[in-house]
């Protein structure tokens, strides 16, 4: 009996080393999957932000009508505000060839739109664009979310670009 007791023993022990590298193939994959958005290019400091993080920022509120003319409210933070926390040059910065800088967007289905710093910038607008996680009181699901940028204001709702998964800042050159 203590022999077969010893056998036991030593297949766990052989097992660990093979139970350990899987566990943590396993973690790695997991917090892969966690939805995030990156916000890089010519940034200060690059970030990824899940939805724990959108969460510690200030939230705000926008309405946008849908392709049918339905109005829905999304929460979220606004996009300046990511910005800043990346370092981008706003605000008394945007002057000069600044102005020239631009906020590409960048979706999971390779859906991309464009946007100039000063149409995102206070000091240009009042329109406050915002990336959203939460529509009419719940997360954004079924292929459109965790994370859509809000544009409001616009005829159409084609910048709102849903699955958004990348921030880049560039500087357009001819
Ligand atoms: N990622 C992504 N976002 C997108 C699109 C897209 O194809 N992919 N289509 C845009 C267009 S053309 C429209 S009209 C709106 C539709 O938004 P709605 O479903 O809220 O009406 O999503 C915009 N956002
Ligand atoms: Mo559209």
């Amino acid at each position: 009996m203590i022999h077969i007791y010893d056998n036991f023993n030593q297949r766990i022990i052989r097992n660990i080393f093979l139970i350990i590298p899987l566990f943590l193939t396993i973690s790695i994959a997991v917090a892969q999957v966690e939805p995030s958005v990156i916000v890089k290019g010519e940034v200060q400091r690059h970030l990824t932000l899940d939805t724990t993080d959108l969460l510690k920022m200030k939230r705000v509120k926008a309405t946008l009508n849908d392709r049918g003319g339905v109005s829905h409210v999304y929460e979220g933070v606004p996009i300046t505000n990511i910005l800043d926390s990346a370092g981008v040059t706003l605000h008394g910065q945007l002057r000069g060839e600044n102005l020239s800088k631009y906020l590409l967007v960048k979706c999971g289905d390779g859906y991309q739109v464009l946007f100039s710093l000063a149409e995102l910038d206070e000091s240009f607008t009042d329109k406050v664009v915002i990336l959203a996680d939460r529509v009419d009181g719940k997360s954004i699901s079924d292929g459109r979310g965790p994370f859509r940028l809000v544009v409001p204001g616009e005829k159409v709702p084609a910048r709102s670009s849903f699955e958004v998964t990348a921030l880049i800042i560039g500087s357009a050159k001819d």
